[in-house]
């Protein structure tokens, strides 16, 4: 069992893609365990893409992530990062294999509606960023666990 961090942008919040985002990671089977809506400022988000500071899109991501609510969750399942990464596409929509999220639901490299932990080690610190533990519900059980997973 993994935790992967997923957040459904602005674009998606402002399309009305909440559900539709969301469901893609429920039906594939992966457990919800922590969910919320909220506007992020800049200081937060600059520190959960601190990675990408310096870059020639830092300030332009920092200012469309700020743009409006997002919806953040915490998903558990096995190999939860890389099977969520699949199921999202390539960062640029226009790359991305038909029937991932970003390639059935964005066309531009920025606006591309859904974020993905990419590495174990970014989940947990991403996770650490927008959730406390205890907001966390790690132990319950879906009723089709050990049929599909
Ligand atoms: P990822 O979201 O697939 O992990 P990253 O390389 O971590 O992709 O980039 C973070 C986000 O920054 C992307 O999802 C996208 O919204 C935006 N981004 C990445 N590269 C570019 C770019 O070259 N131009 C504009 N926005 C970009
Ligand atoms: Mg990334």
């Amino acid at each position: 069992m993994e935790r992967t961090f997923i957040a459904v942008k602005p674009d998606a919040v402002q399309r009305g893609l909440i559900g539709e985002v969301i469901q893609r990671f429920e039906k594939k089977g992966f457990k919800i365990i922590g969910l919320k809506i909220l506007q992020l400022d800049r200081q937060t988000a600059e520190k959960h893409y601190a990675e990408h500071f310096g870059k020639p899109f830092f300030e332009s991501l920092v200012d469309f992530i700020t743009s409006g609510p997002v919806v953040v969750m915490v998903l558990e399942g096995v190999n939860a990062v890389e099977a969520a990464r699949k199921l999202m596409g390539a960062t640029n929509p226009a790359n991305a294999d038909p029937g991932t999220i970003r390639a059935d639901y964005a066309h531009t490299m920025q606006r591309n509606v859904v974020h993905g932990s990419d590495s174990t080690v970014s989940a947990e610190r991403e996770i650490a960023i927008f959730f406390d533990e205890k907001e966390l519900i790690p132990g319950w059980k879906r009723d089709m666990e050990g049929q599909f997973i």
